[in-house]
């Protein structure tokens, strides 16, 4: 008899246009996802299901934005889509190779308190560029975990999908303390989430 997966939680894919989002979500769901449009726009959004360790994961392909105070069509959906779903699970997917470009809208999520998992995808082009990222620095000054994958190549997909259920919402007056420069000590997460290189061992 299969075992019956009884947890069901949403994933909502959130990042700027072009970082590789439905690269990611095509990696997560494989092939039976379902394209909708979103009623009253011309905006449409894919949704795909994904079964890990017991829970069923609906995963929601969000429109691409630069911010969740809308400016086009897109980013209305993405940000009525993130008022809908308060309690999912975010996938913040930023592109390595430009990083700070997608932290404004990473900060908005963050901010709504959603459990939220950073995904730093494009690793592959980032070494390619010989950009270096300091995914466990970054997983220390946000207090959230930090997955670094490359979906065309297929890279870091399972760490990615283990590490869903280690989704927390971010500790926004650490985030500040750690950021004005705090001490080695206290930018450590108050819960390991065991991901960016540290594995859980420290
Ligand atoms: N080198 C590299 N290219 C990637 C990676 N992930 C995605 N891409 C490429 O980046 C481009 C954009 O990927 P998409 O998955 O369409 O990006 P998206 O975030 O869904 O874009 P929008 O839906 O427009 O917001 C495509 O050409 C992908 O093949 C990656 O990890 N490495
Ligand atoms: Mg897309």
């Amino acid at each position: 008899m299969s075992k019956k997966h009884t947890n069901t939680r949403t994933v909502l894919m959130v990042g700027n246009p072009n970082v590789g989002k439905s690269a990611l979500f095509n990696r997560l769901t494989g092939s039976e996802a379902v394209v909708s449009n979103y009623p009253g726009t011309t905006v449409d959004f894919t949704k795909g299901t994904l079964v890990e360790d017991g829970t069923t994961y609906e995963i929601i392909d969000v429109p691409g934005a630069y911010s969740l105070e809308p400016r086009d069509a897109a980013e209305e959906v993405a940000a009525q889509i993130l008022n809908k779903y308060p309690k999912a699970v975010v996938l913040l997917v930023l592109d390595a190779t430009r990083l700070e470009r997608g932290l404004y809208l990473g900060f908005e999520v963050i901010e709504r308190g959603a459990p939220v998992i950073v995904v730093l995808n494009m690793m592959d082009a980032a070494r390619a560029k010989s950009i270096k990222v300091d995914a466990r620095r970054l997983q220390n000054l946000l207090g959230v975990p930090v997955v670094q994958t490359s979906a065309t190549v297929g890279e870091g997909i399972k760490d990615l999908a283990r590490m869903l259920r280690k989704a927390q919402p971010a500790d926004i007056d650490g985030i500040v303390t750690r950021a004005n420069g705090s001490s080695p000590e206290t930018t450590r997460m108050s819960k390991c989430a065991g991901c960016a290189g540290c594995r859980g061992s420290d």
